[in-house]
């Protein structure tokens, strides 16, 4: 018996999960209410939650292993390393780094190999107005694609680049040299199976480069189509925050997207934690693969 109630909020994704204490361990039962919910509704809203970094950690770490956020290691809470603050209040007088963060269509941790299985936000302090995020049920992306797209797309595997967060290049240039380093391109299959649900997905976002052995031109229209159908209205959740409202997303089967359609002069302050994913992808050399694909080459060849 538990007294977990879940509202859906919208027909691609999103529920509200209300009568149980985050601040609390879950209890077996409830846990299990919460994971199926997850799994249904790819994006879980739990509002009045409010939550200390740690409780935050302790409330994440029943769905997986927290991440360190090693790979970005900015922004992150001086006493709690798994805590990344999602932020556009001023840090030592400075411009905050994550007041831009999440601006394009993607799923977190995507440029790593091992992207992340969910995160969970915490909204500690919101504008008046906007600073919505939006989700989108990437399942839905998949079903709804013809057989010859989905064929065509079914072996395909796609370049992630953090180079590609939009805004990165006006990040504090000794960041953006350390953030690239630890992370180099990176190749993911465009079409991924959800290790728990067992249903295929499409593994696209905005921060994606090529498709392996396909050049920028040629990956560019393709991208371009696959991110759009992806990001469909239909397939969209928009969610308007309120102060204490937790949200979890299955970041797996979902894209997110931070709007900017807010005040700025306003402070939007967030905490996140995230999941571990399981291992994905390999490295890959851009300027091999590149090489091999693109129309200079080609026409270099035969000149
Ligand atoms: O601030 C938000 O609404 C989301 C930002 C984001 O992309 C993230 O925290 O993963
Ligand atoms: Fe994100």
């Amino acid at each position: 018996m538990n007294n977990v109630k879940i509202n859906p909020l919208a027909y691609a994704a999103g529920a509200s999960v209300t009568g149980v204490d985050l601040r609390k361990p879950l209890t077996n039962a409830e846990l299990e209410a919460v994971t199926k919910a997850w799994h249904n509704h790819l994006v879980l809203v739990f509002p009045e939650q409010n939550l200390t970094p740690q409780e935050l950690i302790d409330f994440t770490s029943q769905f997986g292993q927290v991440e360190r956020n090693d790979n970005v290691p900015y922004y992150r809470h001086p006493e709690f390393p798994e805590v990344l603050l999602v932020s556009n209040k001023p840090v030592d007088g400075k411009p905050s780094q994550t007041r831009n963060t999440g601006r394009n269509w993607h799923a977190d941790l995507t440029y790593t190999d091992r992207p992340a299985k969910g995160s969970a936000l915490l909204c500690k302090e919101k504008p008046n107005v906007g600073g919505d995020t939006m989700f989108a049920n990437l399942y839905m992306a998949y079903d709804t694609l013809s057989p010859v797209i989905r064929n065509f797309i079914d072996t395909l595997e796609a370049v992630h680049d953090i180079t590609l967060i939009k805004g990165f290049s006006r990040r504090d240039p000794a960041q953006i040299e350390e953030m690239r380093r630890l992370n180099p391109p990176i190749a993911h299959p465009v079409v991924r199976i959800h290790p728990e649900t067992d249903k295929k997905l499409l593994f696209i976002s905005e921060r994606v480069r090529n498709f392996v052995g396909m050049s920028e031109e040629e990956s560019q229209p393709i991208l371009d189509f696959l991110n759009r159908h992806a990001t469909s209205p239909e397939f969209v959740f928009r969610h308007r925050w309120s102060v204490n409202d937790l949200v979890m997303w299955d970041n797996r089967a979902t894209l997110h997207v931070a709007l900017a359609d807010f005040d700025q002069s306003q402070s939007r302050h967030m905490m996140r934690c995230s999941l571990l994913g399981e291992r994905s992808g390999y490295v890959i050399n851009v300027d091999e693969d590149q090489s091999a694909g693109s129309l200079k080459s080609a026409l270099a060849a035969v000149s």
